[in-house]
C-alpha cells in the first residue's frame, strides 16, 4: 500500500452512501459513528439527531460515556449504544469506542457539535475509493471558530508531524475521521490525550492509504473538557514518542 496524504477535494465523487448490492460498496448500514462523551448534555441531542438525519437512521452510534449529567439518558432515548467508563481521559474513552463496533467502517467525532455530520457521505465515499483513513482537516478552511491558541498549536503539531513522518499532514489532532475497522484492530494504540494524533500518525508511518478531507468546524456547544496547555504538552509528547517508536519498529 502506498501512503497518499493529500487533500481529496478534487477527486470525483460516487454515490457510495446509497449504492450497495451491485457494486459491493459500503453503505450507511456498514457505518458506526463513535465518540467519547463527558458531560455533553448540551450537545449530544443535536449531534445524534444530525447523524440520524444524514444517515437516515442507518448508522450505528456508540458512546463511551463518563458523564455525571444527562448525556447517557439523552443518547439512549435516541437509540445509541452507551458504554459506561469512569472518567479516565479522552483517549481511554475513544480507544474503547473505536474498538467496540463490528461494522467495517468506523467514524469518530467529538460530541460537542463542532464537526459537520453532513460530511459523513463524503467520508464513506473516500473509504469506498480505497482509502484506509479519511481525516477531517479543520485548518484548510481557516477554522475561525477555533480559539487562536488552539489553531496555532494545531498548525505547529501538523508541521512537526510532517517533518517527522516525511509526509505533509495538515491537521493531526482532528476528532473526525473515518477508518477501516481492520486497521483499528491491527494497530496497538497507546496514547491518551494524544490518541487523536496517534490514530493518524501510525497509519501514515505504516504506509496505509490516508487522505485528508477539508471540513468546516463550528464553535463548541458547552465547555471543553481539555485544558489547552496541559493537553497541548501531552499531545506534543505523544507525537514525539509515537514517531520515535514507529521509526524503531
Ligand atoms: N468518556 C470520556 N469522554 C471524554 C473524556 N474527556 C473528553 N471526552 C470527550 O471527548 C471529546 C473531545 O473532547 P473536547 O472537550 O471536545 O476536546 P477539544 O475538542 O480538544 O476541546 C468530547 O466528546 C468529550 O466529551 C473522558 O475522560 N471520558
Ligand atoms: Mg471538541
Amino acid at each position: 500500500m502506498s501512503t497518499q496524504v493529500g487533500h481529496g477535494r478534487n477527486d470525483e465523487q460516487t454515490n457510495g452512501a446509497t449504492d450497495d448490492e451491485e457494486t459491493g460498496a459500503y453503505t450507511f448500514d456498514d457505518l458506526a459513528v463513535v465518540m467519547g462523551t463527558y458531560n455533553e448534555a448540551e450537545a449530544v441531542g443535536t449531534v445524534l439527531d444530525d447523524i440520524d438525519r444524514v444517515t437516515d437512521g442507518r448508522a450505528e452510534v456508540v458512546l463511551v460515556d463518563s458523564s455525571s449529567d444527562r448525556t447517557p439518558e439523552i443518547a439512549r432515548e435516541r437509540g445509541a449504544t452507551v458504554i459506561e467508563q469512569p472518567p479516565r481521559g479522552y483517549g481511554e474513552a475513544v480507544r474503547e469506542a473505536v474498538l467496540a463496533p463490528d461494522r467495517p467502517v468506523v467514524v469518530t467525532t467529538d460530541c460537542d457539535d463542532t464537526y459537520p455530520m453532513e460530511a459523513l457521505p463524503t467520508f464513506l465515499d473516500r473509504i469506498n475509493k480505497g482509502y484506509d483513513v479519511v481525516s477531517g482537516d479543520r485548518l484548510y478552511h481557516g477554522a475561525d471558530a477555533m480559539p487562536a491558541f488552539n489553531r496555532f498549536g494545531n498548525a505547529a503539531f501538523a508541521a512537526v508531524s510532517s517533518v517527522l513522518l516525511g509526509e505533509r499532514v495538515h491537521d493531526v489532532t482532528t476528532g473526525m475521521r473515518a477508518y477501516r475497522r481492520e486497521l483499528l484492530q491491527e494497530i496497538t494504540w497507546t496514547e491518551n490525550t494524544g490518541l487523536s494524533a496517534e490514530l493518524l500518525l501510525r497509519p501514515v508511518a505504516r504506509d496505509y492509504d490516508v487522505v485528508e478531507e477539508p471540513i468546516s468546524y463550528r464553535e463548541r456547544a458547552g465547555e471543553t473538557t481539555l485544558d489547552p496547555i496541559d493537553g497541548g504538552i501531552a499531545i506534543g509528547k505523544s507525537i514525539l514518542s509515537v514517531c520515535w517508536k514507529e521509526w524503531m519498529s
